[in-house]
C-alpha cells in the first residue's frame, strides 16, 4: 500500500488533532503497544516507577540484583522470589482500568488491529478485548510447564500452589514449574514473532504505559510507517517518540489522557458505561 496516496495529515500534535484522525476515514487500523503502566491505577505496581515499583520493593526477596527474579539460571536455584511475585501479581484479584475499556471500546468501534501487550495481568481480556487482538509479547498467566522436560502442568494445580505459596513441581522429572512468562533470555511466543508484520498495516500507533527499555518489544515502534501517526501517553517521555513529524506526546496518566480523548470523541458516555459493566 502506498501510504504518500493517503489524503491526511495530523493539523497539530494534541488531543483535538488525534480525535479528528481517529474519526477520518484515513484510520482504520489502530495498533497499541502497552506495557505495566496501564495497570497501575488497578493496583498492580510497575517495574520502574521510582519508589512505587517492583524492582524498588524487591529488596526484601534477598535478590542478587532485581531483574534475577526473571532468570532462568537464579530461578533454578532460588524459585520462591518469583513465586512471591507471580503470588502478588495473579490474575483474578485486579479489576481492569479505564485504559482497558478504551482499548474495548476501539474493538467495539472496529479500529482496534492489533493490542500488543507486555503485561501479564491479562487484564484487556478481562476488560473483554476480543481474544484474537491481543499478542502477549511476554507471555502470562495462562499455562505452565517444567523448566527442565518442559511438560505442561496442570492450571489448578498451579493455581493451588501459587496461592499457598507452594513451589510446584514437575510429575514427571521433579523440576520446577514456572508459568508460561518469558524469563530473560528466553525466546518471545511464536504468535508475537508472527504479529510483527500488523504493524505494516498500522494507521495509528498507540503506546502506552511502558518505559520502552525491553527488547525486542521496544523496536516495534520503529516499525510502522514513516507516515503512520504515532502517540505516546505515559507519565514520563520515553523512546524517540517525538522524533516524527506526525508523533503526538501526551503526558500524564493514561486513564486521564484516555478520558480527555473520549471526550474530543464523543465516546465519553460509552467509555464510562464499559467500565462500569466490567
Ligand atoms: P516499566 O519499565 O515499569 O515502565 C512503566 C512505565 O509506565 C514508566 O515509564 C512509567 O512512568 C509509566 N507509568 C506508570 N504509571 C502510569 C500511569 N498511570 N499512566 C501513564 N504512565 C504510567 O514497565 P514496562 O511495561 O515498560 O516494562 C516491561 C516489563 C514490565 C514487562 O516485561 C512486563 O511483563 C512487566 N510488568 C508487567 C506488569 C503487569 O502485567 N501489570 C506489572 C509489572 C511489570
Amino acid at each position: 500500500r502506498n501510504r504518500r496516496d493517503k489524503p491526511q495529515v495530523l493539523e497539530g500534535r494534541d488531543i483535538s488533532s488525534l480525535a479528528k484522525y481517529i474519526k477520518s476515514t484515513g484510520c482504520k487500523n489502530v495498533v497499541l503497544m502497552l506495557g505495566a503502566g496501564v495497570s497501575t491505577s488497578a493496583g498492580i505496581p510497575d517495574f520502574r516507577s521510582p519508589e512505587t515499583g517492583l524492582y524498588s520493593n524487591l529488596a526484601r526477596l534477598n535478590l542478587p540484583h532485581p531483574e534475577a527474579v526473571f532468570e532462568i539460571s537464579f530461578f533454578r536455584k532460588q524459585p520462591v522470589p518469583f513465586y512471591t511475585l507471580a503470588h502478588e501479581l495473579y490474575p483474578g484479584k485486579f479489576r481492569p482500568t479505564i485504559t482497558h475499556s478504551f482499548i474495548r471500546l476501539l474493538a467495539e468501534k472496529s479500529l482496534l488491529h492489533t493490542c500488543f501487550t507486555q503485561n501479564i495481568d491479562t487484564l484487556e481480556r478481562r476488560a473483554g478485548v476480543p481474544d484474537d487482538k491481543i499478542i502477549e509479547a511476554h507471555g502470562s498467566f495462562a499455562g505452565q510447564r517444567c523448566i527442565e522436560c518442559k511438560q505442561p502442568y496442570d492450571d489448578e494445580k498451579m493455581k493451588e500452589h501459587i496461592f499457598s505459596m507452594k513451589i510446584a513441581k514437575c510429575e514427571h522429572c521433579g523440576g520446577y514449574v514456572k508459568p508460561d512468562i518469558v524469563f530473560f533470555g528466553e525466546e518471545l511466543p511464536e504468535k508475537f514473532i508472527r504479529a510483527i508484520p500488523n504493524l505494516r498495516s498500522a494507521d495509528l500507533l498507540i503506546i502506552m504505559g511502558t518505559s520502552l527499555t525491553v527488547y525486542p518489544f521496544a523496536s516495534l515502534a520503529q516499525r510502522v510507517d514513516e507516515s503512520c501517526p504515532r502517540v505516546l501517553i505515559n507519565l514520563d517521555h520515553v523512546g524517540d517518540i517525538g522524533s516524527r513529524a506526525d508523533d503526538i506526546v501526551l503526558l500524564g496518566k493514561c486513564d486521564d489522557v484516555v478520558k480527555d480523548l473520549c471526550v474530543e470523541l464523543g465516546w465519553e458516555d460509552e467509555l464510562i458505561k464499559l467500565w462500569n459493566e466490567t
